[in-house]
């Protein structure tokens, strides 16, 4: 298992490992029931036990088929999708194991309130069973209306409203664990927002379709767009990202695989082979994270925040800006100031 090499910077001299374990799925059909899902997760749970895993992560919508690939008119159908309780009966056996087993897991599904809110969901629970966070999407991809010439649908934004509640960091499994989801990962500011709050280990369910409709050119990019911008965002903020799939073809659509875990230094330490249930594991030293959090990524020494107040403006409030709003107001003239063109 790779660690930082002898001569790369140690800040710490505590160390602090967690065993993570990726519990990659493959597909999950649309008539598979909660209960032949649940013994598949807990098959996962069982081999990251035997592993030594502190922490097995499942992927987003862990519990049933992606759904949001049909327009689904019938709501008691539509709800049938969606957990009212968790645990529920169904999934409480997982809670059981897990507490039994002493690992702590994190789930994706599919939120319904009581007051009627659906939430792309994320759970965290630690080795004694206890709820430590619950993160709901942010970034929610995809269209609201059905689009008949689609090979598929990708109906997140007519079944998920957005997280009201920013990225969030928790203190468990002896580090600073954050969570999201999937689109999530596609976002610079997911990760910084974590940084932020000092973030050690992002753990980040996804559903990827290969085919993208909207420009199928980047069809074959996929594998390579998840992985870039994971590692980007793992290096840019010294924290280790764990990417967990459901992948293989799921009601004929191929979803990307390549679960995987990336340290620090933006290397990826471990990732699947296959497209099907595979638990792909590593050892995260957090300690790890300070060696660029203290040196090339020391945010209090080298961040520009007053350089970036653009970045949190909704885009509506930049359109209407005139460009001389828009330019810089340090008094200088706007556009290119440096030595190279
Ligand atoms: N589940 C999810 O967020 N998937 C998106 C697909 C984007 S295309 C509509 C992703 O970013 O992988």
């Amino acid at each position: 298992m790779p660690t930082p090499p002898e001569g790369r910077t140690r800040l710490s001299s505590r160390v602090r490992e967690i065993t993570v374990g990726a519990a990659q799925l493959g597909p999950i059909a649309r008539h598979d029931t909660r209960a032949e899902v649940v013994e598949r997760l807990m098959a996962l749970l069982q081999q990251g036990s035997d592993q030594g895993c502190d922490l097995v992560v499942y992927p987003e919508l862990a519990l049933t088929t992606f759904f949001p690939r049909w327009w689904i008119t019938d709501t008691d159908e539509l709800n049938s999708f969606y957990e009212t309780e968790m645990p529920s009966p169904e999934v409480k056996p997982l809670f059981d194991e897990a507490a039994r087993l002493g690992v702590g897991f994190c789930l994706g599904y599919a939120e319904l309130t009581p007051d009627g809110h659906r939430y792309n969901t994320y759970l965290l629970v630690d080795g004694d069973g206890a709820e430590v966070a619950k993160f709901r999407k942010v970034h929610i991809p995809g269209h609201e209306d059905h689009e008949p010439e689609r090979p598929f649908q990708h109906l997140e934004r007519a079944y998920f409203e957005p997280s009201p509640q920013t990225f969030g960091t928790w203190t468990a499994f002896g580090g600073e664990i954050g969570l999201a989801l999937c689109n999530d990962r596609r976002w610079s500011e997911t990760y910084r927002v974590m940084a932020l709050a000092d973030v050690e280990l992002i753990l980040i369910g996804y559903n990827t379709p290969i085919h993208y409709f909207p420009d199928p050119s980047q069809d074959v990019l996929a594998g390579f767009h998840s992985r870039l911008v994971m590692q980007a965002g793992a290096y840019q903020n010294g924290t280790f990202v764990v990417g967990v799939a459901k992948g293989g073809v799921e009601e004929g659509v191929e979803g990307l695989a390549e679960s995987c875990i990336i340290a620090p230094s933006g290397e990826v330490l471990a990732q699947a082979t296959t497209d099907g249930d595979e638990l792909v594991v590593a050892t995260c030293n957090l300690d790890w994270c300070a060696a660029y959090k203290n040196t090339l990524y020391d945010f209090s020494r080298y961040r520009r925040p007053e350089m970036y107040a653009a970045i949190a403006e909704p885009m509506a409030q930049r359109k209407n800006q005139t460009t001389a709003e828009a330019a810089p107001t340090n008094g200088e003239t706007s556009g290119h100031q440096g030595g190279m063109p």
